[in-house]
């Protein structure tokens, strides 16, 4: 790792000093953010974009507990990411000195595979290997704390060999993990058993697609995506039902409602609504991680194991199934789904349609893209509108569905792959929150990028929308304009202030030219899109509940009922045009 994303500050000056004086090929390339927590968004990034450790760097106190949200994402979402923070000389501690925090309680939760205070400079190597090796190895965060005053110390290369000291080396090679012969002939057993077979895959399944895409083939499978897992197989192939759950497709929904068997492979969505019911379905589980086994669903069968290894070992026992009824009927739905949002996409709105301008996005989008979603109504048409094709990446904060990453994982994807496109997918609400601040670093750092194609697409809405149509949709409230409305900003005329492109879409019929003139553009682009926050990022099956809630949240005075109506309307309607 040679990347360090960070902040600066007394706490952690001596480790920056010892940058200055390290020879050029061993100085580490050291990103600096505007805020400590896209530091750790942006490690977190790295590790999901190149499979290898992110590292985060800040100062003791205050840029410390800044770090925490963007740890937390790496921690739920399984990314291996290694914290450096400062803290007070060893002499000050437990004296209510300036900026002295307790940072290993602080980091107990976050880091507590490994976190520890370097007390003094022996311990340093052996501190580091390890931080680094149990962060890979259990797919987590580790936390190492150094007081300044051991900063500023002599190194000490090699303890001494005696007595209590430790001598630890550095490096770490992932294991192959395949369940046993006996293991794999019962989870054989119970997809050859089956007559309607649904496959869910999450990013567990990142480096396995064409295991997925054979054994799918083989069980006459339909396979459906965790959001995490959207990049695992391509959104073009004629069986997969694309996103599930609440952002979801229908396709996706009906895979479940109606399956016998469940497989599902390196992924923990977690609503079970959207899953069988239990005794539906015989289930067979494939994880990495033996405690991510049977929480989801009731499995028959749970197998520890690496996904591609485990599907490969699986697909010499796996019969295929002569009767494609199952995976026809599935097709021909996937068919008609993707129709569907085409017809969403192009409905009229006030003044542009967020569908349409994602569905736009879709159809240009280069080869090679890599997408990153903010969380908020950007994810449900990342999630149902965008089309990854095959070598594309995409991302989000899946698990702790944070808002922030959008931006500082785009920027860390650039860093990754500095020739390749690169699209932030942002609602206003997470610009405003982070997102315009990031925009200084992307102009900062730019000219490191061999390929300037760098985007942000910001939702202006002047709405916190996703959370919005959660109070109406889940709670039966009505919009609450004083934690909801947003005030507006000037996202594209800010972005060319800081030598940026700035482009503001106004007009249906502007989107599609306007990503053209984004993707020509000569430096990184802000496209604003003025959206309509009464399109309602309908769940993919909605429930009667759901349906009950809204209409007495519009009763109740929603400030924009006549409006929704019109709109839900005009979104359901579309499902009942004759001939589908
Ligand atoms: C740090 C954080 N605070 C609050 C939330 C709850 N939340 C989820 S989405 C959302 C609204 C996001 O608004 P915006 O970025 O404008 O996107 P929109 O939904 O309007 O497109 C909020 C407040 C969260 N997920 N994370
Ligand atoms: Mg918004």
């Amino acid at each position: 790792m040679r990347r360090i994303y960070g902040y600066p500050g007394d706490g952690i000056n001596g480790v920056i000093g010892a940058f200055t004086r390290s020879s050029n090929g061993q100085r580490p390339e050291f990103i600096q953010v505007r805020h400590e927590e896209m530091a750790a968004f942006m490690a977190c990034a790295h590790a999901k974009f190149t499979d290898r450790l992110g590292v985060c760097m800040a100062t003791s106190g205050p840029g410390a507990i800044h770090l925490l949200n963007g740890l937390y994402d790496a921690k739920i979402d399984h990314q291996p990411v290694v914290a450096v923070v400062g803290q007070q000389a060893r002499a000050g501690l437990g004296g209510n000195y300036q900026q002295e925090v307790d940072l290993s309680t602080l980091f107990k939760d976050v880091a507590h595979e490994f976190v520890q205070i370097a007390m003094e400079p022996a311990q340093i190597r052996h501190l580091v290997d390890r931080a680094c090796r149990i962060a890979l190895a259990e797919r987590t965060v580790t936390a190492i704390i150094l007081p300044n005053d051991v900063q500023e110390a002599d190194a000490v290369e090699q303890p001494p060999h005696t007595h209590g000291t430790v001598h630890s080396g550095p490096g770490y090679r992932p294991p192959r993990v395949i369940p046993s012969g006996e293991d794999l002939d019962r989870a054989a057993a119970v997809l050859n058993a089956g007559d309607r077979v649904a496959m869910l895959v999450g990013q567990g399944a990142l480096h396995a697609a064409d295991e997925v895409i054979a054994v799918a083939d083989r069980l006459g499978a339909g396979v459906a995506k965790a959001l995490l897992g959207k990049a695992v197989v391509a959104d073009d192939l004629p069986f997969v039902t694309g996103s599930i759950g609440l952002l979801g497709t229908k396709p996706s929904w009906t895979l479940m409602q109606e399956c016998d068997t469940l497989l599902m492979v390196g992924s923990s969505f977690p609503y079970s609504e959207f899953l069988p019911e239990e005794g539906q379905a015989r289930g067979v589980q494939i994880d990495i991680d033996g405690r991510m086994l049977g929480i989801r669903y009731p499995m028959e069968v749970n197998l520890v194991g690496d996904s591609a290894e485990t599907l490969r070992a699986l697909i010499g026992r796996l019969e295929r199934k002569q009767d494609r009824a199952w995976r026809e009927q599935i097709e021909q739905e996937v068919a008609q789904w993707w129709k569907l949002i085409e017809q969403r996409a192009q409905l009229t709105a006030d003044p542009v349609n967020p569908q349409l301008v994602f569905h736009e996005l879709s159809k240009r989008l280069p080869d090679g893209a890599i997408l990153t979603s903010d969380s908020g109504s950007a994810a449900n048409w990342y999630a149902r509108d965008i089309k990854l094709r095959k070598g594309m990446m995409g991302t989000l904060s899946g698990t702790l569905a944070t808002m922030g990453p959008g931006v500082p994982y785009a920027i860390a994807a650039k860093f990754a792959h500095p020739s390749r496109p690169v699209f932030a997918l942002v609602g206003d609400g997470a610009m405003q929150m982070n997102g315009i601040n990031e925009l200084i670093t992307i102009a900062k750092y730019r000219d490191r990028w061999p390929d300037q194609r760098l985007a942000v697409l910001v939702l202006n809405n002047r709405d916190l929308n996703q959370v919005t149509w959660e109070q109406r949709a889940m709670s039966g409230d009505p919009k609450f304009e004083g934690s909801q409305h947003l005030p507006d900003f000037p996202y594209a005329r800010y972005a060319e202030l800081l030598g940026l492109k700035g482009i503001r879409v106004q007009r249906p019929e502007e989107v599609g030219s306007a990503w053209d003139e984004a993707l020509r553009a000569d430096r990184p682009v802000v496209y604003e899109a003025i959206t309509d926050p009464e399109v309602p990022p309908l769940p993919p099956h909605i429930t009667l509940e759901q349906a009950k809630a809204l209409s007495s949240a519009l009763l109740a005075g929603d400030p924009n009922a006549g409006r929704i109506i019109k709109q839900a309307f005009k979104q359901k309607a579309q499902e009942f045009v004759p001939g589908r």
